[in-house]
């Protein structure tokens, strides 16, 4: 008995020692509670981390949206080049479409005409078809004229430009037909007459009978054009070697025929020219040289890229763009004088 009460005691005795222990020192036995500053870097770090992730999720979602925009942009261009290509389609089939439809036209139009045609109204060229009411460019048949002894004559009119009432004389487009021809070639004429072509100087000759205009309408690869127009024109008959006469000069691209006034017309075949040098062989073509080009309207065809040519022998028109730039596009045409549109 007096043993459990010693023990009694003693346990007193240490709780008694322990509580004075603690009261003296409270802090050392509770878990310590964190500071502010850790806290802080706690949430630091936390913050960190969050921000670093929303980084990356942005740079993702930056990089999506950068490929889904690229492919956005491919797929447009896509269908740009779809809707180009498709518009190109549609504008030929129109073009080819709007010149059957004018052959078809012209051709109901002269059979009409060539039942009602009497001596006094002669179809002569275009100015006389526009008279005739006729407004649609286009291939047209001149018929044969007995009285003025002409044979029957394919001609392309141009019923618009400045007027209309034009008969083309050559046209320069499409570059397969070769100009550096002989004296009967350039006589007769040669070509196609919806493309590439020399009309022939007998019929010019003819249509200039009367007192006439000439225009030259000329195109350069960058699409610029521009044109000259002579208020006189005519040339001479085989016998005074279609020899031209010219005057009155208008126009943006140069007087650049002026120099070939009063010249014989030469070939590779005929030397009519006022040089001791053959112009038609190294011009390679046939004109009305002098000694030998201020215009070289029947060169050689250079095609885009070889159209600054080293040769002088190319479509040139010194007053335009000088001695070795060959044209891409070039149109002579004549009406009469008094043409009224
Ligand atoms: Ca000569």
């Amino acid at each position: 008995m007096a043993k459990v009460n010693a023990c009694v005691v003693a346990l007193g005795f240490t709780l008694l020692l322990l509580a004075e222990t603690w009261a003296q020192n409270p802090r050392k036995r509770q878990t310590p509670p964190k500071t502010p500053k850790a806290q802080c870097c706690d949430d630091v770090r936390s913050l960190k981390v969050q921000v670093a992730n929303l980084t990356s999720l942005l740079e993702e979602m930056s990089r999506k949206q950068e490929t889904d925009l690229m492919s956005v942009v491919r797929q447009i261009m896509d269908l740009d080049k779809q809707n180009r290509q498709q518009e190109a389609r549609v504008t030929e089939a129109e073009s080819k479409y709007s010149e059957i439809n004018n052959r078809v036209e012209i051709m109901q139009l002269q059979t009409l005409q060539s039942a009602t045609q009497t001596s006094s109204d002669a179809t002569y060229d275009c100015a006389s078809l526009y008279s005739k009411s006729y407004r649609i460019s286009g291939e047209y048949k001149l018929p044969k004229d007995e009285f003025l002894g002409t044979p029957e004559l394919s001609v392309f009119c141009d019923m618009e430009t400045n007027g209309g009432g034009w008969t083309l004389i050559q046209r320069r487009k499409v570059g397969l037909t070769s100009f550096n021809r002989d004296w009967k070639h350039y006589k007769n004429g040669f070509g196609s007459i919806r493309g590439d072509f020399w009309l022939g100087n007998d019929h010019i000759f003819r249509l200039t009978r009367q007192p006439s205009v000439l225009r030259i309408e000329m195109e350069d690869w960058q699409g610029e054009t521009r044109y000259a127009q002579y208020g006189f024109f005519t040339v001479g008959n085989e016998l005074n070697s279609y020899k031209l006469f010219l005057a009155n000069y208008s126009g943006n691209a140069g007087d650049s025929l002026r120099y070939h006034n009063n010249t014989n017309f030469s070939t590779i075949n005929k030397d009519n020219d006022k040089c001791v040098d053959d112009c038609a062989s190294l011009r390679k073509g046939g004109y009305w040289y002098n000694c030998c080009t201020d215009s070289n309207l029947n060169g050689v065809f250079y095609r885009y890229g070889q159209h600054i040519t080293k040769n002088p022998d190319g479509i040139t028109w010194y007053g335009w763009h000088g001695s070795n730039y060959s044209l891409k596009k070039v149109e002579m045409k004549v009406r009469p004088v008094d043409f009224q549109p």
